[in-house]
């Protein structure tokens, strides 16, 4: 027995420790819980949406805790031989994805910015946390075990889960406040994670394409746009038809964890809609890209919505989305449509735009 600190911190950790089956279930909640608020967070781009992220981060950081109480059970079985399985190799799998996933994450949120291949740390989060899922579910299974009623004891659970989601948040508070004395890149951060990438025009931000979404360069005097769908006269317009007459200062913000601000050029889609006179049951309009990837938006979000030709004084780049691309301030950037060639104007919003974004582009 120790004394001083370590052995009152041992005495406050055995007294918040939950009996072994609640501390297995809550680490699968907890996983799934994860899943599901980071890929929701990802379709959030608005300031209003922050509370997504707090849980997400809070979340993150008291899995240490139940993996700390888990692992302080388990240890002895996978440093004993003897009681090697063969479900052991699964296990042993399922903590190096949750220790990538935690990891990746504490270490993003330090503004760390190692890159793997073309991956930012982020993205790599994203994968170790989408694989810990199944991994995790499986793990369950070779040793599954209910709860029971005598796990539960209503004000021992409620003070210890409270307590941990305090601790959790009071671990992001400290990580934060580290960051800010100690100058780090993550100190820089967005409320959705990501981090600057500073400069005007076409070089100052990465070219960012799903799978296969990858063109060849639009040939100018082929391209067109039109404007078709719910709308009384479809429209047809070649590149010299297009007038960039509008401009705005929006921000772009990758879901791979980077954003940039930026001054975009080019026409406003609610003087196209104007233009084409568009029916009154129309909802929804949806731009389609060459490769077929594309996004709706609400009429009326749309109307404010611009399709850029130029960025930061410059013509678009082809990686960028030459001749035309969607600027929709507020969207996350996966939904800034690249190389729009159609804008449709629709009575229904489009559920398979989901599958299309991933799969546009193979053949
Ligand atoms: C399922 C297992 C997952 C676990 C255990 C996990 C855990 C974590 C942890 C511990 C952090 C850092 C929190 C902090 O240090 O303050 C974090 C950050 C983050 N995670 Fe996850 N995560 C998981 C899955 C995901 C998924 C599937 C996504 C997105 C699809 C995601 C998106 C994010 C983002 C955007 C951040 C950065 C937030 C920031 O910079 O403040 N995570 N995650
Ligand atoms: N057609 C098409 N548009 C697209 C994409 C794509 O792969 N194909 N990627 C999206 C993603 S994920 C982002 S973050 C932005 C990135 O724009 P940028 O390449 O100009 O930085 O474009 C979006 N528009
Ligand atoms: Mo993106």
């Amino acid at each position: 027995m120790g004394f001083g600190p370590p052995a009152v911190f041992s005495a406050a950790v055995d007294a918040l420790r939950p009996p072994p089956r609640l501390v297995d279930w809550s680490i699968f909640a907890i996983v799934v819980l994860e899943a599901v608020s980071g890929l929701l967070s990802f379709t959030v781009g608005r300031p209003e949406g922050w509370p997504l992220f707090w849980l997400h981060r809070i979340l993150g950081l008291t899995l240490v805790v139940f993996l700390g109480f888990k692992l302080a059970r388990v240890r002895h079985r996978l440093t004993d031989r003897r009681l090697w399985r063969r479900s052991t190799a699964l296990s042993v799998l399922t903590l190096v994805a949750v220790t990538g996933a935690v990891g990746t994450g504490v270490v993003w949120v330090f503004g760390a910015d190692v890159r793997i291949a073309y991956w930012t740390l982020l993205s790599v989060h994203v994968g170790f946390g989408l694989a810990l899922v199944p991994l995790m579910a499986w793990h369950l299974a070779t040793r599954f075990r209910r709860p029971r009623r005598r796990d539960f004891d209503r004000r021992r659970t409620t003070l210890t889960y409270g307590a941990l989601l305090l601790g959790g948040a009071a671990a992001y508070r400290v990580q934060e406040t580290t960051n800010r004395l100690l100058e780090t890149r993550g100190a820089d951060r967005r409320f959705t994670g990501s981090q600057p990438r500073r400069g005007d025009g076409n070089a100052s931000f990465p070219v960012t394409s799903w799978a296969a979404d990858d063109p060849d360069p639009i040939d100018l005097a082929e391209w067109t746009l039109s404007v078709q769908g719910e709308v009384e006269t479809p429209l047809e317009y070649g590149t010299d038809e297009l007038v960039p007459d509008s401009d705005e200062e929006a921000l772009l913000d990758c879901t791979s964890g980077w954003y940039t601000v930026q001054r975009w050029n080019g026409v406003r889609v609610g003087d196209l809609l104007e233009a084409a006179d568009v029916d009154a049951d129309a909802r929804y309009v949806r731009f389609v890209s060459v490769t077929g990837y594309r996004w709706s938006l609400p009429i009326e979000e749309a109307r404010d919505a611009l399709l850029a030709t130029h960025v930061g004084g410059e013509p678009l780049s082809h990686g960028h989305g030459a001749p035309m691309r969607l600027v929709a301030p507020g969207r996350r950037g996966f939904q800034w449509v690249k190389w729009v060639e159609r804008v449709e104007v629709r009575r229904r919003g489009d559920p398979v735009q989901w599958l299309a974004t991933l799969v546009s582009g193979f053949e």
